[in-house]
């Protein structure tokens, strides 16, 4: 949790909390599998929010960004279950009940995503086996789970509802007729709100417990899918560049003004979701970060460890020479949590190509493999839109990762931008401020950005 001052023009950020989000597995029961902690979240919340408040009693606005596609079902106001991490298998099996009404290319020309079998679309069709889906009254993403928490107020905000897939590429509404045919109640779903929107005060109860009765905090809508707030936060300083927002998943690609449906961006897998005033993040989902946390978890044994060991591994895995193989990082075996390097290794012995022996030889794999799944991907968002992306741009936690800027400028032969490492954290401050008056309400994107530019370094990597 992130508190962010606006002072002269430049932004300043004070961390005033940070917690893991830790899934939990449940095994048994209606409700078995990989689930979010959403409780234990929301407590991390409140007392995130209690010392924000202490430290600037003159808070005005508070906004939320969390992953994509993961929701909560309501009846009544009451959460029905447990919300699902999307790293649960069950979505696999949606997504062949989805396809037989349904096929991929239809799916695309209505919902312009990237076919992901974790996309809300594909999660509904498992839950309905669960009978919770025809009992619920409500379907909130989680961060607006979180504002609904806080405010008492359900609504849904838009670029998080578009990864869902069933929101309506051209129309950005729902699609209640692919709704319909689904057979998910389309009552359901809530009203809109776009980022900037105000979405309502705490309760009086929520106020009373933060301390905060009296005050004139609010929760505004801000790009609550965290990529989305991410995007807005890039320091373009040209429009010929393209981005990598660099964190668990590396979300790779260019912002455009208008979606592009071709058959050729399908077979690609690129996606069209949907982005602050009305941009597109036009980009692929390419795996990240996440392959080498969990290594380095699958190492530790399941210990708590610092960022010594990383560090300490990244050093020896620059130094690796000679070359070390470099395999499908988009692979599914990839998606679940659990041992990474024996699925690595498995992956190139099914292939006959040599594995990496040593852990630092895991690690400059991973980080080849990703460079090289950027570069192509950069390519081919250039071929399917027509535009150039002569600069790269990497933002997010990656952007702090030297080696992986440095192979990434190498493999795509361009240069490289690194930062902000806190852009998701910037891009929902930047709403904020704007929709607060703290800087003026015609403020475009590039405006905001120039203020990116002026409060944050960046770190230059040239191929
Ligand atoms: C990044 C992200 C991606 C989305 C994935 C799952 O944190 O939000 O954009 O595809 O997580 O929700």
């Amino acid at each position: 949790m992130v508190l962010g001052r606006l002072d002269a023009g430049r932004l300043s950020l004070e961390q005033v909390a940070r917690f893991p989000n830790t899934p939990v597995r449940f095994t048994e029961g209606r409700t078995e599998g990989l689930h979010w902690n959403i409780q234990a979240l929301y407590g991390e919340i409140e007392e995130g929010l209690r010392r924000a408040l202490r430290s600037a009693p003159g808070l005005s606005s508070i906004g939320i960004d969390a992953w994509a596609v993961d929701y909560a079902l309501l009846r009544g106001g009451r959460m029905l279950g447990v919300p699902y991490h999307y790293r649960d298998p069950r979505s696999s099996r949606g997504v062949r009940l989805v396809h037989a009404e349904a096929d991929a290319a239809e799916l695309f020309s209505r919902n312009g995503l990237q076919h992901l079998d974790f996309n809300t679309v594909f999660q509904l069709a498992a839950e309905r086996e669960s009978g919770f889906l025809d009992l619920a009254d409500r379907l909130l993403l989680v961060p607006d789970l979180i504002a609904y928490w806080l405010t008492g107020r359900a609504c849904t905000e838009a670029t998080n509802a578009s990864t869902t897939g069933l929101l309506s590429v051209t129309g950005r509404s729902w699609d209640t007729g692919l709704m319909r045919r689904l057979g998910y109640p389309a009552g359901i779903f809530a009203d809109l709100v776009r980022p900037g929107e105000p979405v309502g005060a705490l309760t009086a109860e929520v106020a009373g417990r933060l301390g905060a009765a009296g005050g004139g905090v609010r929760v505004t809508a801000v790009g609550s899918h965290d990529t989305a707030s991410a995007v807005a936060a890039v320091p373009f300083a040209s429009a010929d560049a393209a981005y990598i927002s660099s964190g668990t998943w590396s979300l790779v690609g260019l912002e455009l003004d208008a979606p592009v449906l071709t058959a050729e961006a399908q077979r690609a897998n690129f996606t069209n979701e949907g982005g602050v005033d009305g941009r597109v993040r036009f980009l692929r989902n390419v795996s990240g970060l996440w392959l080498l946390s969990e290594s380095v978890r699958t190492w530790r044994d399941g210990r708590a460890g610092d960022d010594s060991d990383l560090r300490g591994l990244l050093a020896e895995a620059a130094a690796v020479d000679g070359g070390v193989p470099v395999f499908d990082v988009a692979d599914e075996r990839f998606l679940p949590p659990g041992d990474m390097p024996s699925r690595i290794r498995d992956w190139c012995a099914e292939r006959g190509v040599r594995p990496p022996r040593s852990r630092p030889e895991v690690v400059r794999s991973i980080l080849e493999s990703l460079a090289a799944a950027y570069a192509e991907a950069i390519e081919e968002a250039e071929k399917l839109s027509g535009r150039k992306a002569g600069v790269v741009h990497v933002v997010g936690g990656g952007s702090q990762n030297a080696l992986l800027c440095g192979l990434t400028a190498r493999r795509t032969g361009r240069r490289v931008v690194a930062g902000p490492v806190e852009a998701t954290a910037i891009g929902n401050l930047l709403v904020q401020a704007r929709s607060a008056g703290l800087v003026p309400p015609e403020s475009t994107l590039e405006d905001l950005r120039a203020i990116v530019r002026d409060s944050f370094p960046v770190a230059v990597y040239d191929p």
